[in-house]
Parts: structure tokens; sequence; C-alpha cells
């Protein structure tokens, strides 16, 4: 509603009415939340589909405002032109585009911060057959989104990071159709992320997007894996849309298997006799696997592998092996924000690989499927998560559904992924009974929809344990009295919750530098107290269980110089030598299958606020956002080759 436009006697007579009659004002600023409509299960592999590509240049509206605008779905036709007389105040055209896929803060300077809403508008013309149903699927929209069909609500999905669909056959008609999505990054303390993250919340539809057609049954999902390295049997399931019997073909011609199993209540259930190679990071073989039910079809490469843990190894087709890692976010090469392309996976994991790894940890959230797809490709052992970051409510019901919901299409979407090891569940919570019940139930029911890979939870090393570790080693060292070993109790139930431990450790980084504030000790001799000691640091695990770090760095920006004996905060030497003293303690660990240092690739953070150094940028990337390798990453290169040459 524009003042400007009435005169003041008549501003009084809106006031008046404005705060005299609540329901008035509600008819202008429409508060009334949009019911949720769920989604429909997940399709799995969209890209084996048939689908018609909706990416492209969408239109766009910026809606600032921190309620709900009425009516605007009255104004998103095609071309709305104000009649004699009308007065319009909203239109979704003639103003801002963007491309989609894509985060709208790197596309957008007003949106660089912007957390609220944008509405996105395109038309798509279909060509309706009566045998088909139709699916509008999304790769992923950050955060809440509200999906319009022709003026229809279609549905409605919260989480920024997991692929979702819903069925427009009833909506969709033949010819011209207009789509409408309203977007909203806003985050809420019971949602999940929360408020608090150290990455940029990117908003939009960030993914690909598009609108698949299949016939009237389906194939929905499947999941195919062997059990046992030894027997080779693929074993599985195929899950039929729109049918209770029939059968389900499945070829994999490499292997000359033509098979067909019976589906019964929309379920067939797989065991074929085969051999196939077994995928691993040194041998990343995939096979095509066909698979038919009635006039649907549909095509995926799929590795076989098993993965267990055994006393304090992980076996990777039975046979141990260390996890040679690097976490990054899901940010492209070249400042341009979220990456949402095959090439950009590719881009990245390169990146990995050249570090000499076999594994990466696609922090915090789950990834675009792109990069599975290249991880399966390139040979790249996952730890693939959901935002389950810092402190959720974890006694809220709403909450633990939540959890559930995103990963659950996380699973839907990545079960067939041989590149996937582990599900991990969270990162750095807080301690306390409500998370550890949280997580048991979570830990739970992902064991339920996949028992063949491991569940593992990232683990702070904080607070308390900090404390203890300054007071038992830190403290005295400071004096001159150092210990020859400085060993740490992990005491989180969490650890003995999951198959494998992970612990997100800053020894060389943070940890003299809160304790140097706290005990007012001067921070140079701090840190190089620690640094001189870190070598020393032994972590044990309860019940002995295998565990990996999962974090562990340092920032530094590219180019700034400072002698290694400077300690110099942000220097590439100073990150060197960090990484050397890490490296030094990893080897001292027992039971540690593996590390992710935190991290390839600066990436963009509004918590990272030391402005002429930092400028929201998360430094502690091994590369520049232009990729340039800064001289850590030469010194982690170098570690993983002794261990690869060593067979590890
Ligand atoms: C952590 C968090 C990660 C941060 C990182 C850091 O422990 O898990 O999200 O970005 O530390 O750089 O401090």
């Amino acid at each position: 509603m524009k003042l400007t436009f009435l005169s003041v006697k008549y501003r009084f007579v809106y006031f008046f009415l404005l705060f005299t009659f609540p329901s008035f004002a509600q008819s202008l600023f429409d508060v009334q939340a949009v019911p949720e409509k769920p989604c429909a299960p997940i399709l799995a592999n969209i890209d084996g589909r048939h689908a018609q590509t909706l990416n492209g240049t969408w239109n766009a509206m910026i809606e600032p405002t921190i309620f709900s605008l009425n009516d605007i779905m009255h104004f998103a036709e095609s071309n709305y032109q104000a009649r004699p007389g009308e007065l319009v105040e909203v239109n979704l055209e003639n103003g801002l585009t963007l491309q989609v896929p894509g985060d709208w803060n790197t596309q957008e300077e007003r949106l660089f911060f912007y957390n609220g809403k944008v509405w996105y508008k395109r038309e798509t013309y279909v060509q309706k057959e009566e045998a088909k149903r139709y699916f509008l699927h999304f790769g992923a929209i950050n955060y809440r989104s509200e999906i319009y069909v022709n003026g229809q609500l279609a549905a409605t999905h919260t989480g920024g990071y997991t692929s979702f669909n819903c069925e427009i056959t009833d909506l969709v008609q033949d010819g011209d159709n207009l789509l409408v999505i309203k977007v909203d990054n806003t985050l809420k303390s019971d949602d999940i992320p929360t408020t608090r993250t150290d990455w940029l919340n990117y908003g939009g539809i960030t993914r690909d997007v598009n609108l698949v057609e299949v016939p009237k049954a389906f194939i929905e999902n499947y999941k195919l894996n062997i059990t046992s390295p030894s027997s080779g049997n693929i074993v599985g399931r195929v899950k039929v849309n729109g049918a209770e019997g029939g059968q389900v073909t499945v070829r994999i011609p490499e292997l000359s298997i033509e098979q067909s199993f019976p589906v019964q209540d929309g379920l067939a259930a797989l065991d074929i006799e085969a051999k196939p190679e077994q995928w691993s990071p040194t041998n990343p073989k995939l096979y095509t696997v066909e698979l038919q039910f009635g006039d649907d079809s549909i095509t995926d490469k799929i590795g076989f592998r098993t993965v267990e843990v055994k006393d304090r190894d992980i076996l990777l087709n039975g046979q141990p092996l260390f996890l040679r890692g690097i976490s990054l976010h899901e940010e492209a090469i070249g400042a341009k924000g979220r990456a949402s392309s095959y090439a950009e996976a590719l881009e990245l994991l390169k990146y990995a690989k050249e570090l000499n790894c076999n594994y990466v940890r696609l922090a915090h959230y789950t990834h675009n499927h792109h990069m599975l797809r290249a991880a399966d490709e390139l040979g790249l052992l996952v730890w693939a998560e959901i935002p389950v970051y810092w402190n959720l409510e974890f006694d809220n019901p709403e909450v633990m559904d939540k959890a559930k919901a995103r990963m659950n299409e996380m699973i839907s979407r990545d079960q067939n992924r041989a590149s996937i090891v582990f599900w991990s569940l969270g990162n750095e919570t807080p301690v306390s009974e409500a998370r550890t019940e949280f997580f048991r139930q979570l830990n739970q029911y992902v064991k339920s929809i996949d028992d063949t890979r491991l569940t593992t939870a990232a683990l702070v090393f904080g607070g308390e344990e900090i404390q203890e570790m300054a007071k038992m080693y830190f403290f005295p060292a400071m004096q001159g009295n150092a210990a020859d070993s400085w060993d740490i109790e992990i005491k989180d139930p969490l650890a003995s919750i999951v198959d494998v431990a992970a612990i997100n450790q800053y020894f060389g980084w943070y940890y003299s530098g809160f304790l140097a504030t706290a005990a007012k000790l001067d921070p140079k001799l701090a840190r190089q107290t620690m640094l001189d000691n870190m070598h020393k640091v032994k972590f044990h695990i309860p019940n002995d269980k295998p565990f990996t770090f999962s974090e562990l760095g340092a920032g530094a920006k590219r180019g700034l110089t400072g002698a290694e004996d400077e300690l110099k905060i942000f220097s590439e030497e100073y990150q060197v030598l960090a990484y050397k003293k890490q490296i030094e303690l990893i080897r001292n660990q027992e039971g540690l299958v593996g590390v992710t240092p935190w991290i390839l690739k600066d990436f963009r953070s509004p918590m990272r606020l030391y402005q002429g150094i930092q400028d929201y940028w998360n430094l502690k990337g091994l590369i520049t956002d232009n990729g340039e390798r800064k001289k850590a990453f030469f010194v982690l290169q170098e570690f993983y080759w002794t261990l690869r040459k060593r067979g590890e």
C-alpha cells in the first residue's frame, strides 16, 4: 500500500481502519501461512528419465517485506496489464531476472547478504499426453518453497539442500503453463540448519529444475548392491509407482545379465547371481544397469562394493584402507557462488585427486547429484551429510521429523552411489541428553532405510574437554613442565552411537588462541607451546572404535607471507606449519582411519569479518576461491603421496 498516494485526510482514515479493524489490516497485509502440501516420493535418477529442463532465465521479484503480500498469484499471469482504473502494485515481470540453477546472492548485488523472499516465474510449453504422468523435480531450493502451477499450489517444501519433486499431472495443461515459485531463505531456530552457519546462506533455486514425464505406472526408485566381498551376488529392490503387480526386468549387458522379478505390492526383490568387479578408488568400475517395468525403462551406472567396520579398521571390499580426504563446500571455483553443474563438480574434485585423496567430506549439507556422480567416476569415497549443524532444537519433535525427512531425501536420491561410505548425522552438536536421544533415533532411522553404509557424526573437541586438556597438559607445558603424552578421552556418548566416530579438532589454530585470551597469556608463547606439543596428542575413543578427524586446519590468505618462526596468523607459512604439526599428530594416533582437513577451497562466510584479510571469506582453503594453490596444498599432497605409495 503506497501511502504517498493518499492525502492527509485519507491517511487518517486508513490508519483508523488499520488499527481499529484488524481484519482490514489483515486483508491488506496477509499473514496467513500457505498450508503445507507434501511432495511426492523422490524419483530416483533424474538424469536417466525423460525430462524437459526448466533451467535458464526466470523472471524474479524480490519481496523484502517481513509479512507476506496478498494476491501475488493473481498478477502472475503473463504480461499482466493494469485495466483502466485498476491499481496494480505487484508484478513478476519486467524487472529482475535470475538464472536457474543459481544462487541469487552472486547474481544481483541487492541480494548478496539477503535473507528473505524472492518470487520466480516462467512459462513452459507442454504437449500433454493422456497416457503420461508429470512431475516437477527440483535439485534443491534454499530454503522454503511454494510451487504454483497455473495458479494452483502444487507443493510446499522446506530444506535447502535435498532434491524433491511434486506430481502435477492434474495441474499441467496442454500448451502454455505458468510456473511460479516463492522461495524464502530465512532460517529460524527450528530449522535445519538454524540461523547460525559458517557458510553463506545462498538463496534461490540453486540446482537443476526438470519437468519429468513418466508412464502411468513407472519405476520410482531402486537400490542394487552386493552384500559380501566374496559372494558377489547383486541384491536389491525396485519400487514401482502406479501398479501393484507385474514384473521388473534387470539388464547388466557387461555381465550378460537379463533377469525378471515379480512385483508384489509395488515392490520387486532382486537377487542376481553375479560376480561384478568391485568398485574402489583404484578401480572405480561402474556398470550400465537397465531396469524395465512395462513401458518404463531407466538406465543407471552403478558400482558394487562393500564397506564395514572390523575391530579398529574400515574395510572396503574386505580390505582395510586409510581415508586420505579433504572437506569441501558446494561452492564453485571462480567466486561464482553455488556449484550446480557436472563441470563444476569435476573441477572441484579434480583438486582432491591432485592432492592424492581417495576420499572427500561433502560438508555440511547434501551436495548436488553431479558431485556424487563425479565422485563415483573419479573413485573418491564420500562422507555425505545433512545440515544438523551446531545447536538445533534437539528436544523439538518437529526438528526430529525434519532431520528424518532430509535424511530420507538424501538417501532416496543417492543410495546407488558406490562412492558414499558414510551417512553423517550431524556436525559439532553440543552434548545434552535431548541431543543424544535425537541422534540415537536418527541413527536408527538411517539404519532402517540403508544398512549397507556406515553412520558417523563430527564431534566437537571443545568446552570442558579443552579445559581439561589445558589443565592437565597445556598450562603445565607453559610453565616448562611438558608431559610426554597428551592423552585425550572423548566422552561424548554420540561416539558410541555411530559406527565410526569423527572428531573436529583445531590444534595449531584455535585452542591456544582461546586459552591465551582467557588466561591472559602471551599469544605467541601460547601458540608456540601448543605447536611444540601437538605431536604428543593422542585421542582415545570409547570402546576403541575407529575414528576419523573430520576437520583440522588453519587459515591463510594467499600471498600473505611471514617467516615460519614469526607465527604470523593468516600467512601461508603459518598454514604450512600448522599442517606439518597436524601431520605429526595424525601419525601418533591409534584407530585413526581417515582425515578430512578443513578445507579444499576458501569459502564465503558471514562470520569472517576481519576486514582487509577475511572480507567475508573463511580462508582455511588449500586453494583460493579462484583455484590457486596455497603452499600448504603441497604439504598435504606430499603426505598423502607417502601414504599412497605405502599402499595405505
Ligand atoms: C568448524 C565447523 C566448520 C567451520 C570451521 C571453521 O568446526 O564445523 O563449519 O567452518 O570449524 O573454519 O572454524
